[in-house]
């Protein structure tokens, strides 16, 4: 342990300006939304007089999302004892809104699987694929970093956890509840907490855009080993839709699967064309985003 240097009342002080202090501030004032205050009264209702095949497909909707949140809070720790070793300080203020809104995404969910009387077992739900991202790749990646804090290992996880499974499986999994649920007008509690979540995941996406691009600045050669990840993830996106798919024109509320999947690879070349930014600018410059510029809502 190297000698410890403290910030706040050194002449530094905190950079009240930086990116990550400003999303950190955002998260106190709009990640305060309470998952126990949401009526789900109606959904109870709209949930009894659906078929058994609407019901199947949210109902595997919501079990890949209440893993999936349980999956991002056991995980998160190992960044946020990688960024504290660092003394980055406001890097890890705004990871402790993370760590906080992640719990509440994974009560969300279990407040919605009470409210509408499923109490079994769901992982019946989690697929061949999803099995691969949850239960091997995520949470490998996220313990990586106890014991190798290197700018790849730091990079690998950031891929991982923000730009895959938030930035684009999430993403594709509130357009799906959207797609589903608004067009036919039901479920308002769970779409309620969906939008909750969509803006607490955009500071979460922020963040690791953030992250990753002050990698790439510090480290150029980071830039392709990224792209290559994402590039290896990719597939399992596309496999992950199919299964959900399973080889249906229509979905349960009429919807076209197609336009999911177009989704989902849109938000892949989304996610990398954003990083790409981080090539040729200077550090400052990556400190001083405003939220817009990295898709915070
Ligand atoms: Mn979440
Ligand atoms: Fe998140």
């Amino acid at each position: 342990m190297g000698k410890r240097t403290i910030l706040t009342t050194s002449t530094r002080g905190i950079l009240e300006d930086s990116f990550p202090y400003r999303l950190y501030q955002k998260a106190k004032r709009l990640g305060t939304w309470n998952p126990a205050d949401i009526d789900f009264r109606q959904d109870q209702k709209d949930w009894s007089m659906m078929n058994t095949e609407q019901k199947e497909d949210i109902l595997r909707l919501i079990s890949q999302f209440q893993a999936g949140e349980e999956a991002v809070t056991l995980d998160l720790l190992p960044l946020m004892m990688a960024i504290a070793k660092e003394g980055r300080l406001e890097e890890e203020m705004f990871l402790t809104t993370f760590l906080f809104e992640e719990a509440k995404h994974t009560e969300f969910f279990r407040l919605v699987l009470n409210a509408i009387g499923e109490k079994g077992e769901l992982s019946h739900f989690h697929t061949e694929t999803y099995q691969k991202i949850f239960y091997e790749i995520l949470p490998t990646a996220m313990e990586r970093l106890v014991t190798d804090q290197s700018p790849e290992a730091i990079a690998e996880a950031s891929v991982v956890y923000n730009m895959f499974v938030e930035g684009v499986l999430a993403e594709t999994g509130y357009f799906s509840f959207y797609a589903a649920l608004e067009t036919a007008g039901i479920m308002p509690g769970l779409l309620e907490g969906i939008g909750q979540l969509k803006k607490d995941e955009s500071r979460h996406i922020g963040y690791g855009t953030f992250l990753l691009q002050r990698l790439i600045c510090e480290h150029p050669h980071l830039f392709d080993f990224v792209a290559a990840k994402m590039g290896e993830l990719t597939p399992l996106a596309i496999s992950l839709n199919q299964e959900g798919i399973a080889g249906r024109e229509v979905s349960a509320f009429g919807g076209d699967p197609d336009d999911i999947m177009n989704f989902t690879l849109k938000q892949l070349s989304v996610r990398m064309e954003i990083l790409a930014r981080a090539k040729g600018k200077k550090i400052e410059e990556i400190y001083r985003y405003t939220d817009s510029e990295l898709g915070v809502l």
